[in-house]
């Protein structure tokens, strides 16, 4: 049911992560009679949702913020990698120095979106709140807004707690000494097993996939001591936009076989001990396309896991001789000790390719090999990636076309953040953009400046309506699948390729041409008035 009350914007953004908040605060400096809606009760985005024990961000502080030196001359982060709680307290600080707070709306679950060609404006409305009439419709809905769970027979009739990590309670879930079981093994099955197997009486981790996990390198700052010096912040956010994942550090310019085998372990130890994402995204950019190219970086990474690991099946199952999928073509995730828990005798492995769950039951998971018992299932199977946030708020455009049948034969955009036939709607965080290759507050500002500035051209110049052309989103879509395809992705099931989700359409719904080509066809594309748009 919805209320009567209409309320007039220029814009109304979705989403109170770091996509939402910037576009507030740009959109409000400039004068815009501006909306945030966020279904959360409070800032943060994924940080809002995802509480559970060991959340935390894999990318290193200071690129996981903004680049305002009115946020960072300020703010001190405790931890290299920021958990969770830490991340939602920045958000507050940022929410205060922006002085955001009064235009955001919270717990609105936008579950319509219609454009009325009539008036050219966006119909959006909230059960049991007000409707927006806006000229522009923002939705950042990130990533990772809609879970997923697998319809296993007999959830319901579990006992215990049974819980998608994204929706762990503010108030925290006893662990202490109970039999616990998390289901997947991607970032979140990861972070969690290394919180909840130390504080465990039992722990089992149901895997199908081994995570090709690599070394965190956590570091604590300090007495506000931060490891790089903040005189050197400007350049660091400046050179975002120049490296492949908008951080500052891209791939070789070697080749793997440009180098002797003793050359290539040296590189690939002192990747190995730099820690995060060095070993994949600084290493030869060669082993996302070339298969011997990957298995080499493979072995290395298997050597170094089995040392960790104390018996022949742990190591079979973590780190197979064969390599299970292209390194580095699934989302890589850090880890702190994980393997190492493996070899204490509380912390167990069932491998779901053999033993597959077959139901849940009041006491536990039956497998088809036995009955577990559990007081606490986390059931960390991920989420309907990039896409499925965006289309479950039922967005309706010209001529009553939904989004989801017009995407049903295949993603269509124009340059990842407009559709064709939706017009005056800009997205980020979305399908076919840098999204999670290039980091969220990376994005949030890459995209959202490109997307306020096409706003502010609108405005000047009198436009009612622009839309993403149906020839440029067609060679979009078309330029995205073919980078794809040149790489190792497609031989990977992942969420990047669609396909972590039964029944999703198979495709590769990240733009891998890297950060600096992003940049380079935004800035082209706005210099150009807009070229690849139809403006009205
Ligand atoms: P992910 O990375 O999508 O991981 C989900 C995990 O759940 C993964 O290991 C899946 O196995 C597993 N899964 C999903 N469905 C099933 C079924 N039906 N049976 C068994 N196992 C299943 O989600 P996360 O929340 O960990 O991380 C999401 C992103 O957040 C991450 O990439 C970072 O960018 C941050 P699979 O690997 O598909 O065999």
């Amino acid at each position: 049911e919805y209320t009567l009350q209409v309320i007039d914007l220029d814009a109304l953004i979705v989403g109170a992560g770091f996509g939402g908040v910037y576009q507030l605060k740009n959109l409000l400096d400039l004068g815009y009679n501006v909306k945030l809606v966020e279904s959360g009760k409070d800032f943060g985005g994924v940080w809002y949702w995802n509480r559970y024990p060991g959340a935390r961000v894999d990318i290193p502080i200071p690129h996981y913020e903004f680049s305002d030196a009115k946020l960072w001359k300020h703010w001190t982060w405790k931890q290299r990698f920021p958990g969770s709680a830490e991340l939602r307290a920045y958000f507050q600080f940022v929410a205060d120095t922006w002085d955001i707070r009064d235009h955001c709306v919270f717990e609105s679950y936008v579950n319509s979106a219609v454009w009325n060609a009539e008036t050219s404006k966006w119909i959006v409305k909230i059960p049991g709140g007000v409707t927006y009439r806006a000229t522009f419709f923002l939705p950042n809905t990130g990533f990772a807004a809609k879970r997923y769970i697998p319809d296993w027979k007999g959830i319901a009739s579990f006992k215990g707690i049974w819980i998608h990590p994204s929706f762990w309670p503010a108030e925290g879930i006893d662990l202490k000494d109970k039999r616990i079981a998390v289901i997947g093994t991607g970032s979140s099955g990861v972070q969690l097993t290394q919180e909840l197997a130390p504080l465990a009486s039992e722990f089992v981790l149901f895997q199908r996939t081994p995570n090709l996990a690599l070394p965190m390198k956590q570091q604590e700052f300090d007495k506000g001591t931060q490891t790089v010096p903040k005189e050197r912040y400007p350049d660091l956010f400046a050179g975002r936009k120049s490296s492949f994942g908008g951080i500052d550090y891209s791939f070789a310019t070697q080749k793997t076989f440009d180098h002797n085998p003793e050359e290539r372990r040296a590189v690939y130890e002192t990747l190995w001990a730099h820690g995060d994402f060095h070993f994949w995204l600084a290493a030869y950019g060669d082993m996302l396309f070339s298969d011997e190219a990957n298995t080499e970086a493979y072995d290395f990474w298997r050597d170094k896991v089995c040392a960790r690991l104390d018996s022949p099946r742990l190591r079979d199952k973590f780190a197979p001789t064969v390599k299970p999928h292209a390194f580095g073509c699934k989302r890589v995730s850090l880890e702190n000790g994980f393997y190492e828990l493996f070899n204490r005798s509380n912390v167990q492995l069932v491998d779901m390719n053999e033993t597959p769950v077959v139901e849940i039951i009041p006491n536990g998971i039956r497998t088809s090999e036995k009955e577990w018992d559990f007081d606490i299932v986390v059931c960390a199977t991920g989420f309907d990636a990039v896409t499925g946030g965006m289309l479950d708020m039922n967005i309706v455009g010209r001529g009553g076309i939904k989004l989801r049948d017009f995407w049903s034969d295949g993603v269509k955009t124009n340059l990842g953040m407009c559709v064709p036939q939706f017009p005056n709607m800009f997205f980020t965080y979305g399908p076919q953009a840098p999204t999670a290759l290039c980091n969220g507050p990376s994005c949030a500002e890459l995209q959202g400046d490109w997307i306020v500035d096409a706003l502010e051209h609108i405005r000047k110049n009198n436009y009612k309506s622009i839309d993403a052309s149906e020839e440029a989103s067609k060679a979009w879509a078309e330029g995205v699948a073919a980078i794809a395809n040149m790489s190792l992705l497609p031989t990977t099931r992942s969420w990047y390729m669609g396909d972590n989700i039964p029944g999703k359409r198979r495709e590769c719904l990240i733009y891998l041409g890297g950060v600096p080509n992003y940049y380079k066809i935004l800035e082209e594309c706005a210099a150009s008035n807009y070229e690849g748009f139809v403006l009205a």
